[in-house]
């Protein structure tokens, strides 16, 4: 599978991501944890490239989701492309000042609409750590309450300007005061018990504690998530996945049969790559849904419980706004009438959605539309 990578400009990175249908996820950890080197491992790109440009800038990239069901559809549709979905990443440069994260990185942080925490158990004493020792947990714990913090800082600042207009008795001073409290209790906005209509109100000021939160565990060949440290992503509720980011950088210089070998020798069936893109779609809750035509065949990757228009709007923003209709045909549908239009809408297997029609995984969607 092609890995491809590209540098996006900030602009268009961030003007996608306000779709809410596209997940861009932020790369972070502190400094020295092996941040840039699991990028380039994920994103296909050179190392020494990166770590020189990375130091002060963010720099953004894909990955591809390996998927054969693109392959099916190209060989089925006698199509000459195949493109995979990607997730889009970016490496945020990590900034501590005084022993809390520095402003710009939080504000980078914000604008993601996930994030990808890269904890360091690997030891290697010729790379230095900020807090001297390696303790995965206590990185781990530092992220979490800086990130209850900022969220705190923020609510405290709408509360105050609530008081000062007088509506502290207002349902939203009572909203933002329970929010308050449940903060200071350590409880990330993503687990409060808030009301749809509460979610869709605090959504405009992105809270790092509701967003999603995947950590990597960065460590040594043969090595998984520390016990300690699975208690405390058990206690935050958070999805992990243990890497050897450097040993897997440096396999990717081998051919792959050599490469697969040395990965079964440390233990692995699979690259880290395609653990990570599994937890990724099951944590931050994806599916792909496919397109096909004469020019490729194509998977996109979409947020669970997205409707037919928000998919339509993901391949263009013109198939959204003149958004017509949706013809629909199941993947395996498709493969067990070999792609044959014709037989599928004879027997009913190609339906007309809507543009509310809850987008499945693996749907085939053909999209109509006029502007
Ligand atoms: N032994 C070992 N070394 C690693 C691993 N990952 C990264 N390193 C080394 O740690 C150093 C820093 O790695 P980077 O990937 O640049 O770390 P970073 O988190 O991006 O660091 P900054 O961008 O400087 O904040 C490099 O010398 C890497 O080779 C790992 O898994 N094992
Ligand atoms: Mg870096």
């Amino acid at each position: 599978v092609e890995i491809n990578c590209q540098i996006q400009t900030v602009q268009l990175f961030f003007k996608k991501a306000e779709g809410g249908v596209v997940v861009k996820a932020g790369l972070i950890g502190l400094p020295n944890s092996g941040v840039t080197t699991i990028f380039s491992l994920f994103c296909k790109r050179h190392y020494q490239d990166l770590a020189v440009s990375v130091k002060n800038e963010v720099v953004f990239g894909n990955i591809t989701v390996p998927d054969t069901r693109v392959d099916k559809l190209s060989e089925l549709t006698d199509t000459e492309k195949s493109v995979y979905a990607t997730i889009d990443f970016a490496d945020i440069p990590m900034q501590v000042e005084k022993a809390v994260i520095a402003p710009t990185t939080i504000n980078l942080m914000r604008k993601m609409d996930a994030i990808v925490l890269i904890v360091r158990s690997f030891k290697n004493p010729s790379v230095p750590h900020i807090n001297e020792t390696v303790d995965p947990v206590r990185d781990l714990e530092f992220f979490i309450q800086e990130a209850l913090l900022s969220d705190l800082i923020q609510v405290e600042n709408k509360l105050e300007r609530i008081e000062k207009e007088g509506r502290i008795k207002s349902r939203e001073g009572q909203m933002f005061l329970e929010i308050k409290t449940q903060l200071d209790n350590s409880v990330p906005v993503r687990d409060m018990q808030l009301t749809a209509n509460v979610k869709k109100e605090t959504s405009g000021f992105s809270f790092l504690s509701q967003k999603p939160w995947l950590v990597i565990v960065n460590c040594d060949p043969g090595d998984d998530v520390p016990e300690s440290l699975h208690q405390s992503l058990k206690k935050y509720r958070l999805a992990s996945v243990a890497l050897p980011g450097l040993f897997e950088l440096e396999l990717e210089e081998l051919p792959e049969s050599e490469r697969l070998e040395f990965l079964q020798d440390s233990g692995l069936d699979k690259s880290s790559r395609e653990r990570f893109i599994n937890l990724v779609y099951t944590d931050f809750d994806l599916i792909s849904f496919l397109t096909f035509g004469k020019d490729e065949c194509r998977a996109w990757s979409l947020k669970r419980g997205s409707t037919a228009i928000e998919a339509a709007g993901k391949i263009h923003s013109d198939l959204a706004r003149g958004f017509i209709r949706a013809e629909v045909i199941t993947f395996d549908d498709f493969v067990n009438f070999k792609g044959s239009i014709p037989a599928l809408r004879k027997v009913g297997k190609l339906r007309v959605e809507g543009k509310n029609y809850i987008v499945q995984d693996g749907d085939l969607l053909t999209v109509l539309f006029n502007i």
